[in-house]
Protein backbone atom coordinates (compact mmCIF):
# COMPACT_ATOMS: atom_id res chain seq x y z
CA UNK A 1 0.00 0.00 0.00
CA UNK A 2 1.22 3.90 -1.14
CA UNK A 3 0.78 5.62 2.12
CA UNK A 4 -0.19 9.24 1.19
CA UNK A 5 -1.33 12.25 3.25
CA UNK A 6 -4.67 12.19 2.44
CA UNK A 7 -4.74 8.43 3.66
CA UNK A 8 -4.10 9.66 7.22
CA UNK A 9 -5.64 13.05 6.88
CA UNK A 10 -8.67 11.92 5.40
CA UNK A 11 -10.94 13.67 7.99
CA UNK A 12 -11.23 16.01 10.41
CA UNK A 13 -9.88 13.79 13.74
CA UNK A 14 -7.05 15.78 14.29
CA UNK A 15 -7.53 19.54 15.17
CA UNK A 16 -5.05 22.08 13.74
CA UNK A 17 -3.14 19.61 12.14
CA UNK A 18 -3.28 21.31 8.63
CA UNK A 19 -1.84 24.46 10.42
CA UNK A 20 0.55 22.64 12.31
CA UNK A 21 1.95 21.32 9.42
CA UNK A 22 2.11 23.97 7.41
CA UNK A 23 3.79 25.97 9.72
CA UNK A 24 6.61 23.30 10.19
CA UNK A 25 7.51 23.09 6.58
CA UNK A 26 7.95 26.68 6.89
CA UNK A 27 10.38 25.81 9.23
CA UNK A 28 14.49 27.05 8.43
CA UNK A 29 16.64 24.74 7.24
CA UNK A 30 18.89 23.08 9.48
CA UNK A 31 21.96 23.63 11.27
CA UNK A 32 24.21 20.70 10.37
CA UNK A 33 25.10 20.60 14.25
CA UNK A 34 21.99 20.79 16.13
CA UNK A 35 22.87 21.72 19.93
CA UNK A 36 20.14 19.77 21.57
CA UNK A 37 18.18 16.60 20.75
CA UNK A 38 14.89 15.73 22.00
CA UNK A 39 13.52 12.18 21.58
CA UNK A 40 9.90 11.44 21.60
CA UNK A 41 8.74 7.90 21.62
CA UNK A 42 5.31 7.08 20.15
CA UNK A 43 3.19 4.55 20.19
CA UNK A 44 -0.46 5.56 18.71
CA UNK A 45 -0.13 9.08 18.92
CA UNK A 46 -1.62 10.46 16.17
CA UNK A 47 -3.53 13.40 18.50
CA UNK A 48 -0.63 14.58 19.55
CA UNK A 49 2.78 14.13 17.67
CA UNK A 50 2.17 17.30 15.38
CA UNK A 51 1.21 19.15 18.44
CA UNK A 52 4.26 18.30 20.76
CA UNK A 53 6.83 18.33 17.39
CA UNK A 54 5.32 22.24 16.91
CA UNK A 55 5.49 23.22 20.23
CA UNK A 56 9.29 21.81 20.77
CA UNK A 57 10.77 23.47 17.85
CA UNK A 58 8.57 26.85 19.08
CA UNK A 59 10.78 26.98 22.65
CA UNK A 60 13.85 25.42 21.18
CA UNK A 61 14.08 27.59 18.17
CA UNK A 62 16.28 25.90 15.00
CA UNK A 63 18.95 24.66 17.99
CA UNK A 64 16.87 21.19 17.95
CA UNK A 65 16.38 18.37 16.10
CA UNK A 66 13.61 15.72 17.04
CA UNK A 67 14.11 12.46 16.87
CA UNK A 68 10.99 10.23 16.83
CA UNK A 69 10.76 6.54 17.62
CA UNK A 70 7.79 5.06 16.45
CA UNK A 71 7.04 1.32 16.87
CA UNK A 72 5.09 0.83 13.48
CA UNK A 73 2.04 2.38 15.39
CA UNK A 74 -1.11 1.38 13.50
CA UNK A 75 -2.64 4.95 13.72
CA UNK A 76 0.19 5.70 11.58
CA UNK A 77 1.95 8.72 14.11
CA UNK A 78 5.23 7.69 12.55
CA UNK A 79 3.83 8.61 9.15
CA UNK A 80 2.34 11.84 10.09
CA UNK A 81 5.83 13.13 11.51
CA UNK A 82 7.44 11.71 8.24
CA UNK A 83 4.92 13.32 5.84
CA UNK A 84 6.20 16.57 7.37
CA UNK A 85 9.04 15.62 5.61
CA UNK A 86 11.43 18.62 8.18
CA UNK A 87 14.91 18.39 8.23
CA UNK A 88 14.98 18.25 11.65
CA UNK A 89 12.88 16.06 12.48
CA UNK A 90 14.34 12.34 12.22
CA UNK A 91 11.77 9.78 12.08
CA UNK A 92 12.60 6.10 13.05
CA UNK A 93 10.00 3.29 12.74
CA UNK A 94 10.38 0.40 14.45
CA UNK A 95 9.08 -2.78 12.97
CA UNK A 96 8.56 -5.78 14.70
CA UNK A 97 9.24 -4.38 18.35
CA UNK A 98 8.02 -2.73 20.73
CA UNK A 99 9.13 -0.83 23.85
CA UNK A 100 9.54 2.50 25.91
CA UNK A 101 12.62 2.11 27.32
CA UNK A 102 14.51 0.42 24.02
CA UNK A 103 12.54 3.16 22.12
CA UNK A 104 14.10 6.34 24.09
CA UNK A 105 17.78 4.39 24.11
CA UNK A 106 17.55 3.71 20.14
CA UNK A 107 16.54 7.66 19.84
CA UNK A 108 19.49 8.72 21.82
CA UNK A 109 22.19 6.95 20.17
CA UNK A 110 20.75 8.44 17.00
CA UNK A 111 21.39 11.81 18.34
CA UNK A 112 24.03 14.23 17.62
CA UNK A 113 22.91 17.42 20.14
CA UNK A 114 25.85 18.09 23.22
CA UNK A 115 22.30 18.22 24.82
CA UNK A 116 20.03 15.49 25.24
CA UNK A 117 16.74 15.20 26.32
CA UNK A 118 13.11 13.00 25.95
CA UNK A 119 10.01 13.38 27.02
CA UNK A 120 6.26 11.73 26.17
CA UNK A 121 4.83 12.86 22.72
CA UNK A 122 1.35 13.12 24.54
CA UNK A 123 1.12 16.85 25.46
CA UNK A 124 1.36 16.06 29.12
CA UNK A 125 5.11 17.09 29.75
CA UNK A 126 5.02 20.64 28.28
CA UNK A 127 7.89 21.57 25.89
CA UNK A 128 7.96 25.41 27.23
CA UNK A 129 9.88 23.84 30.32
CA UNK A 130 12.59 22.79 28.08
CA UNK A 131 14.58 25.79 27.78
CA UNK A 132 14.69 26.18 31.82
CA UNK A 133 15.35 22.74 32.26
CA UNK A 134 18.65 23.22 29.70
CA UNK A 135 19.88 26.30 31.52
CA UNK A 136 19.99 24.40 34.39
CA UNK A 137 22.72 21.87 32.86
CA UNK A 138 24.85 24.94 33.55
CA UNK A 139 25.08 23.76 36.91
CA UNK A 140 23.85 20.54 36.94
CA UNK A 141 24.36 17.33 34.80
CA UNK A 142 20.98 16.39 34.37
CA UNK A 143 17.92 18.50 35.28
CA UNK A 144 14.35 16.62 35.32
CA UNK A 145 10.89 17.71 34.99
CA UNK A 146 9.06 17.10 38.17
CA UNK A 147 5.51 16.21 39.42
CA UNK A 148 6.18 16.39 42.69
CA UNK A 149 8.94 19.17 43.97
CA UNK A 150 7.54 21.76 45.51
CA UNK A 151 5.12 23.17 43.13
CA UNK A 152 4.96 20.50 40.86
CA UNK A 153 1.89 19.23 40.36
CA UNK A 154 0.34 16.16 38.88
CA UNK A 155 -3.34 16.74 37.28
CA UNK A 156 -4.39 13.16 36.86
CA UNK A 157 -7.08 11.01 38.58
CA UNK A 158 -6.19 10.15 42.63
CA UNK A 159 -5.82 6.30 41.89
CA UNK A 160 -2.86 7.39 39.51
CA UNK A 161 -1.16 10.30 41.57
CA UNK A 162 -1.84 8.11 44.66
CA UNK A 163 0.12 4.74 43.05
CA UNK A 164 2.77 6.96 41.09
CA UNK A 165 3.84 8.75 44.94
CA UNK A 166 3.47 5.17 46.54
CA UNK A 167 6.05 4.37 44.00
CA UNK A 168 8.28 7.20 44.70
CA UNK A 169 7.85 6.83 48.25
CA UNK A 170 9.83 3.29 47.95
CA UNK A 171 12.19 4.38 45.55
CA UNK A 172 13.07 6.61 47.84
CA UNK A 173 13.79 4.20 50.65
CA UNK A 174 15.41 1.99 48.10
CA UNK A 175 17.45 4.18 45.93
CA UNK A 176 18.05 6.91 48.26
CA UNK A 177 16.97 10.52 48.93
CA UNK A 178 16.98 13.76 46.69
CA UNK A 179 14.83 12.81 44.28
CA UNK A 180 11.23 12.93 43.90
CA UNK A 181 9.71 12.14 40.66
CA UNK A 182 11.95 9.20 40.32
CA UNK A 183 9.92 8.22 37.22
CA UNK A 184 9.61 10.97 35.59
CA UNK A 185 10.44 10.40 32.51
CA UNK A 186 11.23 14.77 31.18
CA UNK A 187 14.57 14.96 31.10
CA UNK A 188 17.31 17.14 29.59
CA UNK A 189 21.21 15.93 29.85
CA UNK A 190 25.09 17.00 28.82
CA UNK A 191 25.64 14.02 26.42
CA UNK A 192 29.04 13.55 28.76
CA UNK A 193 26.36 11.51 31.09
CA UNK A 194 26.50 8.58 29.02
CA UNK A 195 30.32 7.91 29.05
CA UNK A 196 29.80 7.61 32.58
CA UNK A 197 26.18 5.84 32.45
CA UNK A 198 24.15 3.88 29.90
CA UNK A 199 20.41 3.58 29.73
CA UNK A 200 19.09 -0.31 30.43
CA UNK A 201 16.75 -0.26 27.88
CA UNK A 202 14.01 -3.30 29.08
CA UNK A 203 10.84 -2.37 30.53
CA UNK A 204 8.24 0.37 30.24
CA UNK A 205 9.06 3.48 32.18
CA UNK A 206 10.42 2.11 35.10
CA UNK A 207 13.74 2.07 33.40
CA UNK A 208 13.96 5.89 34.34
CA UNK A 209 14.24 5.15 38.11
CA UNK A 210 17.25 3.10 37.85
CA UNK A 211 18.99 5.38 35.27
CA UNK A 212 18.96 8.02 37.63
CA UNK A 213 19.98 5.55 40.19
CA UNK A 214 22.93 4.69 38.31
CA UNK A 215 23.58 8.64 37.80
CA UNK A 216 23.82 9.23 41.27
CA UNK A 217 25.76 6.66 42.17
CA UNK A 218 28.50 7.98 39.30
CA UNK A 219 28.07 10.97 41.15
CA UNK A 220 26.60 12.87 38.67
CA UNK A 221 24.44 15.62 40.32
CA UNK A 222 20.48 15.43 39.14
CA UNK A 223 18.35 18.67 39.81
CA UNK A 224 14.56 18.70 39.66
CA UNK A 225 12.43 21.60 38.41
CA UNK A 226 9.00 21.66 38.92
CA UNK A 227 6.42 21.62 36.71
CA UNK A 228 2.35 20.63 36.17
CA UNK A 229 1.37 17.04 34.27
CA UNK A 230 -1.50 17.93 32.56
CA UNK A 231 -3.23 14.70 32.46
CA UNK A 232 -3.92 13.31 28.82
CA UNK A 233 -6.19 15.58 26.52
CA UNK A 234 -5.85 13.00 23.40
CA UNK A 235 -5.44 9.99 22.74
CA UNK A 236 -5.64 6.72 25.00
CA UNK A 237 -3.17 5.97 27.27
CA UNK A 238 -0.82 2.79 27.11
CA UNK A 239 0.67 2.26 30.30
CA UNK A 240 -2.77 1.81 32.28
CA UNK A 241 -5.76 2.19 29.29
CA UNK A 242 -7.66 -0.84 32.06
CA UNK A 243 -7.26 -1.62 35.88
CA UNK A 244 -5.45 -4.38 35.17
CA UNK A 245 -2.71 -2.53 32.98
CA UNK A 246 -2.54 -0.47 35.64
CA UNK A 247 -1.59 -3.02 38.35
CA UNK A 248 0.73 -5.11 35.80
CA UNK A 249 2.81 -1.36 35.16
CA UNK A 250 3.08 -0.51 38.92
CA UNK A 251 3.97 -4.22 39.41
CA UNK A 252 6.79 -3.62 36.93
CA UNK A 253 8.07 -0.09 38.84
CA UNK A 254 7.98 -1.93 42.01
CA UNK A 255 10.09 -5.21 40.54
CA UNK A 256 12.78 -2.63 39.25
CA UNK A 257 12.86 -0.69 42.30
CA UNK A 258 14.90 -3.95 43.77
CA UNK A 259 16.51 -5.14 40.85
CA UNK A 260 18.26 -1.29 40.11
CA UNK A 261 19.14 -1.46 43.85
CA UNK A 262 20.79 -5.22 43.37
CA UNK A 263 22.33 -4.65 40.18
CA UNK A 264 26.07 -4.25 39.64
CA UNK A 265 26.10 -0.88 38.44
CA UNK A 266 30.00 -0.64 36.94
N1 LIG B 1 8.04 3.73 20.73
C1 LIG B 1 7.17 3.43 21.70
N2 LIG B 1 6.56 4.43 22.38
C2 LIG B 1 5.67 4.08 23.34
C3 LIG B 1 5.36 2.74 23.66
N3 LIG B 1 4.43 2.73 24.65
C4 LIG B 1 4.18 4.03 24.93
N4 LIG B 1 4.91 4.84 24.13
C5 LIG B 1 4.96 6.30 24.15
O1 LIG B 1 5.53 6.65 25.38
C6 LIG B 1 4.92 7.79 25.92
C7 LIG B 1 4.28 7.45 27.26
O2 LIG B 1 3.18 6.58 27.06
P1 LIG B 1 1.73 6.87 27.67
O3 LIG B 1 0.71 6.05 27.00
O4 LIG B 1 1.51 8.35 27.65
O5 LIG B 1 1.88 6.33 29.09
P2 LIG B 1 1.73 7.13 30.39
O6 LIG B 1 2.42 8.45 30.24
O7 LIG B 1 2.21 6.25 31.47
O8 LIG B 1 0.15 7.26 30.52
P3 LIG B 1 -0.84 8.46 30.16
O9 LIG B 1 -0.03 9.72 30.03
O10 LIG B 1 -1.84 8.48 31.21
O11 LIG B 1 -1.46 8.15 28.85
C8 LIG B 1 3.93 8.26 24.87
O12 LIG B 1 4.56 9.22 24.04
C9 LIG B 1 3.63 6.98 24.11
O13 LIG B 1 3.20 7.20 22.80
C10 LIG B 1 6.03 1.71 22.93
O14 LIG B 1 5.84 0.51 23.12
N5 LIG B 1 6.91 2.11 21.96
MG1 LIG C 1 1.76 9.90 29.05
Amino acid sequence: MKWSKSYWLADDEISGTENAMTDLREAPSPLPDPRISIVLATFNERENILDTIGSIFEHLGDQVEIIVVDDDSPDGTWHLAQDLNHPRVKVIRRVGTRGLASAFNRGILESRGEIVGWMDADMCMPPAMLPGMIAGLGKYDIVVGSRYAPDGKDDRIFLRVAASRLINRLATLVLGYGIRDYDSGFVVLRRSVFDKVSLIPTGYGAYFMEFLYSCRRKGLTVHEVPYTFRDRQKGISKSAPSLWRFFATGMQYVIRIFVARLRRHD
